[in-house]
């Protein structure tokens, strides 16, 4: 018996579920954090509120406990699959928009990094706006996104990293396809935890995004200004 099962989560309020919510992604709970989300999309909550103020909001307090030492790799693995799990219900939701296909994007979290949670919301967020999205996984090096870009006639390359020590490695893939000249054939966006605006330029991206929904604003952005260049020249 584990310790969500003691608690009637439909018998709690909106902010009594999502404090629950909390608790029980930080103990890994998977069942509980599926329950959590149907209660809340049941509620009428929109699929967007329940992954940013539910699930997001709750992966930071683990995250925070992780930083300080007071959670470990194993606790922290059992909140990403509770997490994933929970993702796994919103996805078909933020997905089916029927929207027509705006583009299409090559994502991937970068050599070295196995962190692929942001990612994952990065590319169920594009779908949902209507972008083909081809998903390398994690751990990817500079030749498999190149190669994925070339055989999707990709429009966007999109790189996460999660470490100070793997974030160097977009600088690799954005050289390499410089390299290749094929650099001005797609737009680079980045993003993860610890990069910035700064950080985005200094490896020559055509922009850092901060979050999913800012990733899906600047694709837009960029990928109409994209179309209208070519149409001008
Ligand atoms: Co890792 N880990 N971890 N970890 N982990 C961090 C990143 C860390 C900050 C924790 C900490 O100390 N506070 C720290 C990095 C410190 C640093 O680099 N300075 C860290 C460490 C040290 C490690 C290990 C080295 C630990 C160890 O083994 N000793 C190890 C590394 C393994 C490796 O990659 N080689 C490791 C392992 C793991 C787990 C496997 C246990 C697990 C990953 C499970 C998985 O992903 N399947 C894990 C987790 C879960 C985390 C934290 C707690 C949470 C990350 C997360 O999923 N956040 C994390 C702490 C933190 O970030 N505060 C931490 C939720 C997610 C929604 O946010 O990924 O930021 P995020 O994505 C956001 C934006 O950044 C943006 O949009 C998303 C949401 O809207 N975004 C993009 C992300 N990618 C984008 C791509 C884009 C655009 C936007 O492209 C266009």
């Amino acid at each position: 018996m584990t310790e969500g099962d003691d608690i009637d989560l439909r018998a709690l309020d909106d902010e009594e579920l999502v404090q629950q919510m909390f608790d029980d992604l930080y103990d890994g709970l998977k069942p509980e954090i599926e329950e959590g989300v149907e209660i809340l999309l049941e509620r009428g909550w929109a699929p967007y509120d329940v992954l940013t103020k539910a699930l997001v909001a709750g992966m930071r307090i683990v995250g925070d406990d992780f930083r300080d030492g007071i959670l470990f790799v194993p606790e922290v693995l059992q909140a990403a699959k509770a997490m994933k799990a929970g993702m796994g219900i919103l996805k078909p939701l933020l997905a089916d928009t029927g929207a027509p296909k705006v583009g299409k994007m090559v994502i991937g979290t970068v050599k070295g990094d196995i962190h692929d949670i942001g990612k994952n919301l990065v590319a169920m967020m594009m779908e949902g706006a209507g972008f083909e999205v081809v998903d390398l996984g994690i751990n990817t090096e500079a030749d498999e996104y190149i190669k994925a870009l070339q055989d999707e006639e990709a429009d966007i390359l999109g790189m996460s990293a999660l470490l100070t020590t793997t974030m160097p490695y977009m600088k690799i893939v954005i050289d390499t396809l410089a390299e290749r000249g094929l650099r001005d054939d797609y737009i680079v966006l980045v993003g993860g935890a610890p990069l910035n605006e700064e950080f985005g330029k200094a490896v020559g991206a055509d922009a850092y995004c901060r979050d999913a929904a800012v990733a899906v604003e600047t694709a837009k952005e960029l990928i109409t200004r994209k179309h209208n260049q070519r149409a001008a020249s």
